[in-house]
């Protein structure tokens, strides 16, 4: 059987990979501190025979030694605990480099000795700073880039280590704005999907910051989860399996909306009369962000399956039947 690590397994992606390669039948070793991953989202799949969960820092030495000593050998290594939220990085930036970069260098480094033929890191976005040229392609992020917090600079520096090794074959992968089941609404910087849908299930009106004209390419959580295995040589559909191919990624539509539009599309499907708020701009924020997944697609022949519509009509369900998240 296949062994795989997921460090966040308790997150909003994390779960989602998880779950899927316990359906794939692998043995996952869950790892996550439950500092912003919730027990919650491993509900589904906590009781699965071939899910043993650790809850440990990644910035633990002793306790990843422990795990992965009693693992080995272990086949795929996905790498997605991090300090994830943009403001705590301005505000904790030696925190978030530790855990961000220095740990994922350390995983990296132990997940050779542990076996490891593929490691899997969650990159972002954000490691392109406030790029300018559209569609973004993954060589415009380079040293000169200006990145906007300490969470896109370690991003940054982590997934060049990632991409530089070939034992285990590095691979990382810059997510846009991802959206979907179990994404947490509750935070002022939970993702603007989260937040329009938990807004609008309550009936108050969708917060809009700024004019709206704002973009962003959106891709749902399952197309995200595939972009996952396909780039470790899983194939989603059977589990079978082919050499993985190092390197950097990004994963988007390549279609970007406007966030009025967003809001449009969220009122149309639960309650055409809903008002909007405008709110100021907020501070920092990019104006446009818009993949080039060509690279991606041309690799993998991964390709993003659900449309906007189709995804949030999914994630809008989810909500509904899990009201205790709102
Ligand atoms: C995303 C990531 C962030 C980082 C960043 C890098 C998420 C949740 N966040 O931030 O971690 O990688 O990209 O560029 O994926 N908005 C509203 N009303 C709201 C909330 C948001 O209008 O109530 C707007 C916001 O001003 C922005 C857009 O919606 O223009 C998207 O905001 P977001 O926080 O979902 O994601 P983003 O792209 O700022």
């Amino acid at each position: 059987m296949t062994r795989s690590v997921v460090t966040g397994a308790a997150g909003f992606v994390g779960s989602h990979l998880a779950e899927k390669l316990l359906e794939l039948g692998h043995v996952v070793i869950g790892i996550d501190n439950l500092s912003t991953g919730k027990a919650e989202n491993m509900e589904a799949f906590v009781n699965d025979p071939g899910f043993i969960f650790y809850e440990a820092d990644i910035r633990d030495r002793d306790s990843m030694e422990q795990i992965l000593d009693t693992h080995s050998p272990i086949e795929c290594f996905f790498h997605l605990a991090a300090v994830v939220s943009v403001p705590f990085s301005v505000q904790h930036p030696e925190i978030t480099h530790e855990t961000n970069y220095k740990s994922t260098i350390r995983l990296l480094s132990r997940s050779r000795k542990a076996g490891a033929g593929a490691f899997v890191h969650a990159g972002s976005a954000a490691e392109y700073g406030n790029e300018s040229r559209l569609p973004i392609k993954e060589e415009y992020a380079s040293d000169e880039t200006e990145h906007l917090s300490p969470y896109g600079r370690t991003k940054y520096l982590a997934s060049r280590e990632v991409a530089r090794s070939s034992n285990p074959c590095g691979v990382s992968l810059r997510c846009f704005n991802i959206y979907g089941p179990r994404q947490d609404p509750t935070s002022q910087y939970s993702g603007v999907i989260s937040r329009f849908i938990e807004q609008a299930l309550k009936g108050i009106p969708l917060t809009v910051f700024g004019d709206g004209e704002q973009t962003r390419d959106f891709i749902f959580v399952e197309d995200v989860i595939h972009a996952y295995l396909l780039s470790a040589g899983i194939n989603p559909a059977n589990g079978k399996k082919s050499p993985p191919k190092r390197g950097i990624y990004n994963v988007g539509r390549s279609e970007s909306i406007t966030i009025n539009r967003l809001a449009d599309i969220i009122k149309s499907i639960i309650d055409p009369e809903l008002p909007v708020a405008h709110l100021e701009p907020r501070p920092g924020d990019i104006r446009h962000s818009l993949a080039d997944i060509s690279k991606t697609v041309r690799t993998f022949g991964w390709k993003p399956s659900w449309d906007m519509k189709e995804g949030l009509k999914k994630t809008i369900e989810w909500y509904r039947e899990n009201p205790e998240t709102l």
